[in-house]
């Protein structure tokens, strides 16, 4: 099959521009896997550049408020300040701005967002922005700066940088996925998705028959059942078409219809292991 579109991801020298533009620096991460979605490369470079990081902890609509506060505080163990959020139900901003704003002493201040793809960065920039925001351009305090990106006035001496740093999401296993590589874009999506199944049908015995009204506990199994039911079936040889059906489920994870979520003593997948696992 020709694949005629591919989702291009940011590089890391268009994040580091991005990162080194900014006072205050936004990682956002999806409450569902916060230790999934954090990125200790970016976190890294941030420090390095002298910026202040601030984890945003978005989606929490999604879990539980005690586990986005366990989460905050450990991040906060960490030593890195962390605030949760809902910004599509735009609840935890104005905690956000005060947190920005006590980041650093610099006035007028430059924050930029960053994240993994569909953590939810454009939401925040737009809830940040808000209705009486008006575009400014070059940044503050840059004379001279002549790009296209463009800063936000924000209420009173903060700014945001209105083009988020994207962290492209690396390899093909199920890290990948849920740091939000595009579906299309993995050379096998049944690996990564089998790899995902195995952890719910272990942790969350019925989520698969509550989303999907498949009994099968057998990943493979599942993604047969899956394709079958919708019909995605080799013509030729009336076998089910598990790509498809693993890709489904990728963009069902997305859409929130799969809703299951990492603890800090309890995480999703131990990120230990499939370090020594995938040799990454
Ligand atoms: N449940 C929930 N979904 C959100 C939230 N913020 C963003 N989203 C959704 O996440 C998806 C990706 O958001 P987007 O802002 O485009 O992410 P980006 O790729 O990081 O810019 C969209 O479907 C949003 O509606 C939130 O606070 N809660
Ligand atoms: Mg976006």
């Amino acid at each position: 099959m020709l694949r005629v579109f591919r989702v291009k991801y940011a590089t890391w020298r268009e994040l580091r521009q991005v990162v080194g533009r900014a006072d205050a620096v936004l990682e956002v991460v999806d409450a569902r896997v916060p230790d999934i979605t954090r990125s200790r490369k970016v976190e890294k470079l941030v420090e390095r550049l002298g910026r202040s990081l601030i984890i945003v902890i978005n989606k929490c609509d999604l879990i539980p408020k005690h586990v986005a506060e366990s989460w905050r505080k450990f991040f906060e163990t960490q030593g890195y300040s962390a605030v949760y959020i809902s910004a599509r139900e735009r609840l935890g901003t104005r905690i956000l701005r005060s947190k920005i704003r006590k980041s650093t002493s610099r006035k007028p201040i430059v924050a930029a967002i960053v994240g993994y793809p569909k953590v939810g960065k454009s939401t925040i920039i737009n809830v940040l922005k808000g209705k009486h925001s008006a575009p400014t351009s070059p940044i503050p305090g840059s004379p001279g700066y002549t790009t296209h990106v463009r800063t936000y006035r924000t209420g009173k001496s903060l700014y945001i940088i209105d083009t988020p740093g994207v962290i492209p999401p690396l390899g093909e296993n199920v890290l990948a996925f849920l740091r939000g590589k595009d579906p299309e874009s993995f050379k096998d999506p049944v690996k990564p998705v089998v790899e995902f199944l195995k952890i719910l049908v272990e942790r969350f015995p019925n989520i698969v028959e509550e989303v999907y009204g498949v009994e099968s506990k057998e990943p493979y199994r599942i993604l047969e059942e899956i394709a079958l039911k919708r019909k995605w079936i080799y013509k030729k040889t009336k076998e089910p078409i598990i790509e498809e059906a693993a890709k489904l489920i990728m963009r069902d994870w997305f859409k929130e219809k799969i809703v299951v979520y990492s603890t800090p003593d309890k995480p999703l997948i131990k990120l230990e292991n499939f370090r020594f696992k995938f040799k990454f």
